[in-house]
This record gives C-alpha cells, structure tokens and sequence, in this order.
C-alpha cells in the first residue's frame, strides 16, 4: 500500500533533511502559522511593514542565521532556504526584509568588513537592534550596476560620496546602509550610517506589490564618510554581486512558499464550491491546473535542495543561482496568477491570500536580477557569449 503524499511536498523532500533543518522548518513554520499569516492581509492593505516582527524573528535567530560568531546562529545554507520559504509562506514583505539584513548587509560585511566593523554592527543586526539596507540600484537602470554613477572619491583619510539609489528596501528604516560606489580605486562598498550629513532617504508610496515592505530612494550630497567606514575587502562589481548571490539563493525558496500558499488556498476552496452540481475539484480542467501547481513546486523543491547542498559544500557557481532564480520565481508568478483565477470573483478579495502573493511576486521575479537577466546569465554559460550588451 503506498502512504498518501503531503500535498505540499510530494516527493517527501523533508526525508531529505536533517534533524535540525526540520527542527528549523518547522520553528519557523509554527511561527509563521502564529504570529505572521493573521496580520499580513491587513499589513498588506495598510502599506504597513508590521515592525515588531523585526523583534521576534530577532529572537528566534534569523537574522544572519549562516554567519558563524558575532551572536549569529551559524545555521547552514539549507537551514536559511528554509526559513525564507516559511517566511514568504506568510509574505513576500517579511521575507525581504530577513533577507536584505542577513545576505546583502550582513553578509559582505562579514565577507569584506574589517574586524572593528563586524563587532560593531553583526551582533546589534542579528538582535534587530540596528536596521540595514542595501544600495545598489540607481534610478536609470538596476539592470546594469556597472554603469553606476553613484561615486566617491578620497579627501584625505576620508571619502565624499554623491549619488542616489532607488528601490532600496528598508531605505527608511535603515541605521546604516550599505551603498556600492565607483571610485578610482574600483567600486567600493560604504557604510553610510542615518545621521551622516548630507545623507537622506525618501519612502516610495502607492506600490501595488511588497506593500508590506518598506521601499525607498536614498541621496547623497557630498556625504563625508570616514575610513573606518568603507568595506576594506573588497574594490570591483564582484563585491555588490557576490551579495546578490546569497540573497538570490534565499528567493529561490521563498517563493516555493508563497506557491504552496496558493496551491493550498485552492484545494481548500475548490473542494466547497460546488458549480453544475459538482465540486469545483472534481473536473478534469481543475485538477490538470492543480497538479501542474503542484508538479512545478516539487520541481523548484528539488532544485532549490540540491543548490543549497552543493552551497554548503562550498561548490556554488552563480550561474546555478541564476537558472534556479528564474525558474522558481516563474512558477510561482504563474502559479499565484492561475490561483487568483480559479478562486473567480473571489480571488481579487483580499480575504484569500493568491492576489496578495501574486502582486508581491511581480516585485520579487524583477529584483534581484530580472527573469531577463538570469536568462542571459545562463545563455552566456551556455555559448560563452555576453548577449547583454
Ligand atoms: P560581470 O563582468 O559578469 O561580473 C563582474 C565580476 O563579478 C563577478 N560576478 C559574480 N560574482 C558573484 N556572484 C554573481 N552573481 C556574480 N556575477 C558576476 C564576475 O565573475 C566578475 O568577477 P571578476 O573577478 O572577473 O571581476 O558583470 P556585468 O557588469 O557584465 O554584469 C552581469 C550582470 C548583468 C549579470 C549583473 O550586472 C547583474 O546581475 N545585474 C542585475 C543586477 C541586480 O540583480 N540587482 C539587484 C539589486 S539588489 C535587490 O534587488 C535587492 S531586493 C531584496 C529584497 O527586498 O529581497
Ligand atoms: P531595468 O534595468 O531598467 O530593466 C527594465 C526591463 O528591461 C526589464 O524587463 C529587464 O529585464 C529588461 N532588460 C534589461 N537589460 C536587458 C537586456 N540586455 N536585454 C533585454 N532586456 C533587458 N535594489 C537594490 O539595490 N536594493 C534593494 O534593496 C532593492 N529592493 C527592491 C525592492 C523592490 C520592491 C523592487 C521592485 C526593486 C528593488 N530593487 C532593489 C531594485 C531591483 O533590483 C531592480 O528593480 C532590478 O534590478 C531591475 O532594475 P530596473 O528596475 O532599473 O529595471
């Protein structure tokens, strides 16, 4: 007799897990259940980042989990794919916030900072006690960094930056923003602390996406950045880029979650519709949408596991995050829009979670590198040839 597969994982990947990435999984999971899918609806409506969540999800060691020391949980990278599919399970907002502070603040400056920056700020970030953000993006172009005109140049032992980055999560609630620059020496990565003269950040409202996230510009007019604030390990693109690989990685299984949201809104819903006498869940056209849902969360499951074992191996090509990039946050684009629409009328409501996913997802497939760009990533591995240009 074959044992009834769980719904939201057919090919039993949680047998593939070890003890304490299920302890994790389900950790997070349980907390996500809680104390995060009853508030996101309202966050959603609100434009609301709900903040003291920054607290709890602190408390419970998410925040920099793959960092060793500085009062980071030193988790593996599987364990912090986990945590990001539960977290988007409850929405996309939480999700990017944990993973802006752990893989594109956290990370290079435990990758590139000196060891003065490191006390400084990894333990008060893995406590929630200071905020970062990460700029990149410049408002003609995110696309393309290396054409950046955000520039520093060196006055002394100082550095003047002048510039501006656009879309930058947590821009207005951030302490210290890491900001990558050109400079004559390369480009080069500042910690660009709130109060700094000269520094100032600007919310962008009326989003239809991530509105439970904060998004803003940040400017800088001749901002005087000391030493002891630039990432010394780093001086060219590879360094902004390494970071997006990490936080790539999280998204590929972020978005498995807020698939699975979708998929078992439906087969919950269409189980009590009843149209031309029957229950929505029992006609053929229904059931092929289902279970295409679910083929491509086993798939993005399976690729998204064994990325994060050959990560943890210490093996990752980047080009692997860009295929699994592009083919998770694709299925679960799709997958939210085709759950949007088996819910009818309904699914513009509010009261069910897919267009809520579905808008967040149309942010989340374009930042951290367009399907477009991860594409292109895998067509130059593939020919040898850079199509960008
Ligand atoms: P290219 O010549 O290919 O590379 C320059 C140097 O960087 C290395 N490199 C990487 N290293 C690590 N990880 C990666 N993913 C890397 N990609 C490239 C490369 O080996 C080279 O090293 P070296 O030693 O030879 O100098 O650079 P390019 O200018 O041709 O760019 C290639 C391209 C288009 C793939 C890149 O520019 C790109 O990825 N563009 C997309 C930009 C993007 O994704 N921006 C995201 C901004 S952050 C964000 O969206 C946060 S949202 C977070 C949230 O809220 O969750
Ligand atoms: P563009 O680069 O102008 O691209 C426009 C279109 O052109 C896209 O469809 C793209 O795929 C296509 N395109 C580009 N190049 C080519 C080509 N060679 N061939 C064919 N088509 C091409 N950035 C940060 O630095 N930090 C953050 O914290 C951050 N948070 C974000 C949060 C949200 C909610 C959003 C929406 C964005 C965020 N971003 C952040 C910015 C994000 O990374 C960029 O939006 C993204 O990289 C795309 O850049 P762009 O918006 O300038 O689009």
């Amino acid at each position: 007799m074959s044992q009834k597969l769980d719904p939201m994982d057919i090919y039993d990947v949680r047998s593939l897990l070890s003890e304490d990435e299920v302890m994790v999984k389900d950790t997070v999971a349980r907390y996500v259940d809680d104390k995060v899918i009853p508030l996101m609806q309202e966050a959603f409506e609100q434009h609301q980042f709900p903040r003291h969540l920054i607290h709890e999800v602190a408390e419970l060691g998410l925040l920099g989990s793959s960092i060793d020391g500085y009062d980071c949980a030193g988790m593996n990278s599987v364990s912090y794919g986990l945590i990001c599919q539960e977290l988007e399970r409850g929405d996309s907002g939480l999700r990017s916030f944990v993973s802006v502070q752990s893989s594109l603040v956290m990370f290079p400056i435990h990758a590139y900072g000196s060891e003065e920056q490191k006390q400084r700020w990894l333990p008060a970030m893995a406590k929630g006690e200071a905020i970062g953000c990460f700029g990149l993006t410049e408002p003609h172009g995110g696309s393309d960094p290396s054409n950046m005109k955000t520039h520093a140049r060196r006055d002394g032992d100082d550095w003047i930056l002048n510039g501006a980055k656009m879309w930058i999560t947590n821009a207005t609630i951030a302490d210290a923003a890491i900001v990558w620059a050109k400079t004559d020496e390369g480009v080069k990565g500042f910690i660009v602390e709130k109060d700094m003269p000269g520094f100032d950040t600007q919310e962008i409202e009326n989003k239809f996406s991530l509105r439970a996230s904060v998004t803003g510009a940040l400017f800088f007019n001749n901002v005087r950045i000391p030493k002891a604030n630039v990432l010394p390990g780093v001086s060219s693109l590879k360094g902004p880029l390494s970071c997006l690989t990490q936080a790539r990685f999280g998204i590929t299984w972020g978005v498995i979650g807020a698939a699975q949201a979708c998929l078992d809104e439906v087969l919950a819903y269409t189980q009590e519709r009843i149209l031309f006498g029957k229950p929505l869940s029992n006609t053929q056209t229904i059931q092929i949408r289902m279970a295409d849902m679910s083929r491509r969360i086993t798939t993005a499951q399976l690729l998204s596991l064994q990325l994060g074992r050959i990560k943890d191996q210490g093996r990752l090509n980047p080009t692997q995050v860009s295929m699994a990039k592009w083919n998770n946050c694709r299925a679960a684009l799709d997958i939210a829009r085709d759950a949007r629409d088996i819910l009818g009328g309904a699914g513009i409501s509010a009261e069910f979670v897919p267009i809520r996913h579905m808008l967040n997802l149309e942010s989340v497939i374009t930042y951290e590198g367009t399907e477009t760009v991860h594409q292109l990533v895998v067509g130059k591995e593939l020919t040898g040839v850079n199509a960008f240009g």
